[in-house]
């Protein structure tokens, strides 16, 4: 069980969520969930999960790791734990408006010292088989994150453009081909765009819309590493909808398109005992 938020998620974060695609939330995961976090996350990097595909393959020039696992809560039981019991399903299902929320799944995101790629701006929506407005990720921070160290930046109000964008694949063997437009070209016209980051502490952490654009610079630092725990959380009106060549999955969870996530692979993780 989760214990309770350390305080209420205020209207206006709920308001800034929906409004902008993005808020920050600073201090919910408290030094017992950093610890662990770090702890567990140096015996997946030693010990990769099946899901892992070594992406450093794409730039190899890079200096440094660029270390990306999926569905780790089905790995190893310290990610179970902080799926199930930190407050990150909670704060997901409240900045959602959801009643209840699954998980779509968790991912390490460790840009190590050196690990130059940027992550190129896309939009989660269209990696995922799944349909609905109620996706959002959270991206909590195991490290003090600069701007320098690979902060995540987030085009604010991206998620209310009407717009579903092809995804680009971070894993050479996966290839989106959905009949989609690109992303626009973002960092040649950047003013046109309102673009938020944050500078990050251990335990701060930001949730964006499966819709909203975000892209991050590499780790330029030599000392500095920027480890990230992510969890990938869906609501109410989310349905399973499969199409061809989208995010690998670790195994067909039978659920027919259209039909509710709740299962092993997407497990009820929170209930708004409120609602
Ligand atoms: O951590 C990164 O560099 C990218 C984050 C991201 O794409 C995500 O959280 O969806």
């Amino acid at each position: 069980m989760a214990k309770p938020l350390q305080r209420p998620i205020t209207r206006e974060e709920i308001e800034a969520f929906q409004r902008d695609g993005v808020v920050c939330l600073r201090s919910f995961f408290n030094e017992n969930w950093i610890e662990q976090l770090r702890e567990v996350t140096e015996r997946a990097m030693a010990k990769p999960s099946p899901m892992h595909k070594p992406i450093d393959t794409i730039k190899p020039t890079d200096g440094g790791t660029f270390f990306y696992d999926t569905f780790l809560s089905h790995h190893m039981e310290g990610f179970r734990k902080a799926a199930f019991t930190s407050p990150a399903a909670e704060i997901a299902g409240t900045l959602m408006g959801a009643s209840k929320v699954n998980l779509l799944f968790d991912q390490l995101l460790v840009k190590e010292p050196g690990a130059l790629s940027p992550t190129v701006w896309h939009h989660d929506a269209t990696y995922w088989p799944v349909s609905g407005n109620q996706i959002s990720t959270l991206w909590l921070a195991l490290d003090p994150v600069t701007y320098d160290t690979g902060a995540v930046e987030y085009i604010k109000g991206s998620h209310l453009w009407g717009e579903r964008y092809l995804a680009i694949s971070f894993n050479p063997e996966e290839n989106y081909t959905e009949d989609l437009p690109n992303v626009p070209d973002i960092d040649n016209n950047r003013e046109n765009y309102d673009i938020v980051w944050f500078e990050l502490e251990p335990g701060d952490c930001t949730i964006h819309h499966a819709l909203t654009l975000h892209g991050a610079p590499g780790n330029q630092s030599s000392t500095i590493r920027r480890r990230a725990y992510v969890t990938r959380w869906t609501g109410d009106d989310v349905t399973y909808n499969p199409r061809p060549n989208l995010m690998r999955i670790p195994w067909d969870p039978d659920i027919k398109p259209g039909g509710i996530l709740d299962c092993d692979l997407f497990p009820v993780v929170w209930r708004n005992t409120l609602s």
